[in-house]
């Protein structure tokens, strides 16, 4: 068989082209392919949910890609660790209640779970703003390459229509701060201070739906609510991750 380039071509764009139009209706949106979004899409999809999760750079993974100050290592507590344990990342106790694992090991292992589940990553689309009609819900998002975004070309966006969509943009709650921004019923309290045990130990509790059709998860999660930050532990992640999932999913069974 002789290699053909447009075969090639070909088989990129129609493969792309028919899963970008099965996915402009969806289930849920996670948008961010950080640890909590990672996560929120691989359990949601493990539940048997039509997931798309939405990434405006190159590359999946977020903050965990660089551990703690570019050693990629990064440590998760007790509370969490049956989630490492779930998704098949290896990882050694430090000290008692310090587990490590090693950040490429994480990312990879979650997104390959995720990818196993039928979760379908669109990277390189940053989301610039959300669908709301009459019923005050958030139904929808507004997507555009992130390279248009970047070069600061006036080009028109398309959109995608969802059950739910889940904040899970880290430190920026960009989701959060454009429903916000439009005079909706939501105050965003913005990060506090490094207080690991603090931040760890409430950022599940700050997991929630924060307007109709939008839940918060991860960083953005503990942005919105004012609570603090906790540096390179990602066990509340992987927990607001997972409890995005089961509030998003009960939500749509009811
Ligand atoms: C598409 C977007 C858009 C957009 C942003 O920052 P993340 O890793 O988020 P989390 O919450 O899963 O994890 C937070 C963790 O990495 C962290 O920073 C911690 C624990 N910090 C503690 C501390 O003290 O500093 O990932 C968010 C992702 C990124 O990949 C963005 O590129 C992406 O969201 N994103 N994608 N459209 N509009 N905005
Ligand atoms: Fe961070």
């Amino acid at each position: 068989m002789e290699l053909d380039e447009v075969t090639i071509s070909r088989a990129i764009l129609a493969t792309q082209m028919e899963t970008m139009t099965e996915y402009l209706e969806l289930d849920v949106a996670v948008v961010g392919g950080g640890p909590s979004g990672i996560t929120c899409a691989a359990l949601l999809a493990e539940n048997g949910l039509k997931v798309g999760l939405i990434e405006k750079k190159l590359s999946i993974g977020g903050g965990m890609w660089g551990g703690g100050m570019m050693f990629p290592r990064i440590v998760v507590q007790d509370g969490a660790k049956r989630l490492l344990d779930h998704f098949g990342i290896a990882s050694t106790e430090f000290e008692p209640g310090y587990h490590v694992a090693k950040s490429v090991e994480a990312v990879s292992k979650l997104t390959a779970a995720a990818c196993t589940a039928g979760a379908e990553f669109f990277n390189l689309i940053a989301v610039e703003d959300v669908v709301v009609k009459g019923d005050g819900r958030v139904s929808g998002l507004v997507v555009n390459w992130s390279p248009v975004e970047m070069a600061g070309l006036h080009v028109d966006p398309l959109t995608i229509r969802c059950r739910a969509v889940v904040d899970a943009t880290g430190h920026d709650a960009t989701i959060s701060h454009m429903v916000a921004r439009k005079g909706a019923d939501l105050t965003i309290k913005g990060e506090g201070y490094m207080w690991a045990e603090r931040a760890e130990s409430r950022i599940v509790d700050h997991t929630r739906e924060v307007f109709p059709g939008l839940w918060v998860c991860g960083m953005a999660a503990n942005a919105v609510a004012g609570e603090c930050r906790m540096g390179p532990i990602f066990g509340g992640m992987l927990l607001s991750g997972e409890r995005a999932a089961a509030l998003v999913a009960a939500a749509l069974r009811s």
